[in-house]
């Protein structure tokens, strides 16, 4: 258990939670390190706007001054947002102590969140898409190992995951079998495919799938009910309107895994080179894909939270 000295929670939060009403948590590395000021602001406060708009608490996640942050004030999410480039560290386990110790601001990526949502109560979280298995991790000619943290805290971590799927700059097909060897259930919400990140399908079968988000609350309820003690990955597919079609994302992420190969593009280097170099080749239509996509699982987030908190 995280002691009260280093976990700071909100008052509307710490209030919405005593009352058992619906809250979500929202991470910060994508504010800090996944997207260009000013949209990093514009999808966080459109994030929290979302949650509301179902009816939920929102509660963003980061860390400053020795202490894990659950819900931002106004100010705090700018600070983060305009924070100088390389100020704000990127937080996730293996260097949350080491974040913590540095007294400045962090940034939490899915599996800290995962870590001070689980702490504070908080059942249900939303991001854009989970970390998981790079291209070339295992099978390279030299493989990286480079597998987020973020697999193992869905194995350990018993708080349910909206996202749109494992990013598409991902090995995604063995990220999927990680999770299932780890024992985290991976749910497709309305589509009977894992979704495609920018695009709404992947062509990979779901391990399992629902209809609606009542469909999804059944599932998280009865997972928590067993004590299986692991998070849940629930998939909801980029809004229609903003998505890319399976072959642009396809190739344009193709095209870019070649060009890091080539230039030898390496670790942390290697997702914003990606992002960055998939946003130019789509002429910008991948980073509208991402700012609809996050937004509407902190929406569907929101709704997922309510039917939790209903049936208690
Ligand atoms: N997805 C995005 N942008 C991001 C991330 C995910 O579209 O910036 C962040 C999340 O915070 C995720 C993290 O937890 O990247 C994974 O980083 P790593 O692979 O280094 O564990
Ligand atoms: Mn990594």
């Amino acid at each position: 258990m995280i002691p009260a000295d280093r976990l700071v929670i909100a008052p509307e939060v710490a209030d919405a939670l005593h009352d058992g009403r619906p809250v979500v948590a929202l991470e910060s590395t994508l504010i800090s390190h996944g997207l260009p000021y000013p949209q990093n602001v514009e999808v966080a406060t459109g994030s929290e706007t979302a949650v509301r708009s179902s009816g939920a608490v929102p509660a963003t996640v980061a860390l400053h001054g020795g202490r894990l942050l659950v819900g931002l004030s106004r100010d705090e999410l700018e600070m983060l947002a305009t924070a100088p480039r390389g100020s704000v560290i990127k937080a996730s386990r293996p260097n949350l102590g080491y974040a913590i110790a540095s007294g400045g601001w962090g940034a939490t990526t899915v599996a800290a969140t995962m870590i001070a949502a689980h702490a504070a109560g908080i059942r249900v979280f939303a991001t854009g898409g989970i970390g998981g298995v790079h291209v070339g991790a295992i099978d390279g000619t030299s493989p990286t190992f480079d597998i987020s943290a973020d697999l193992d805290e869905l194995a350990r971590t018993p708080v349910a995951v909206v996202c749109a799927g494992p990013k598409a700059i991902l090995d995604v097909p063995r990220t999927l079998e990680y999770l299932e060897t780890r024992g985290v259930p991976v749910v497709a919400l309305g589509i009977d495919e894992v979704p495609g990140f920018y695009s709404r399908g992947s062509g990979i079968p779901a391990p399992t799938f629902v209809a609606d988000v009542a469909g999804a609350a059944a599932v998280v309820r009865a997972h928590e009910a067993l004590g299986l003690g692991s998070g849940l990955v629930i998939c909801n597919p980029v809004p229609a309107a903003d998505a890319l079609p399976l072959a642009v994302a396809r190739a344009a992420i193709q095209d870019a895994l070649r060009e890091a190969e080539a230039k030898g593009v390496r670790a942390g280097e290697v997702t914003p080179f990606l992002l960055a170099r998939v946003a130019e080749i789509t002429d910008g239509a991948s980073v509208k894909a991402n700012i609809a996509l996050i937004t509407d699982n902190a929406r569907v987030a929101g709704l997922l939270a309510g039917e939790l908190a209903d049936k208690r």
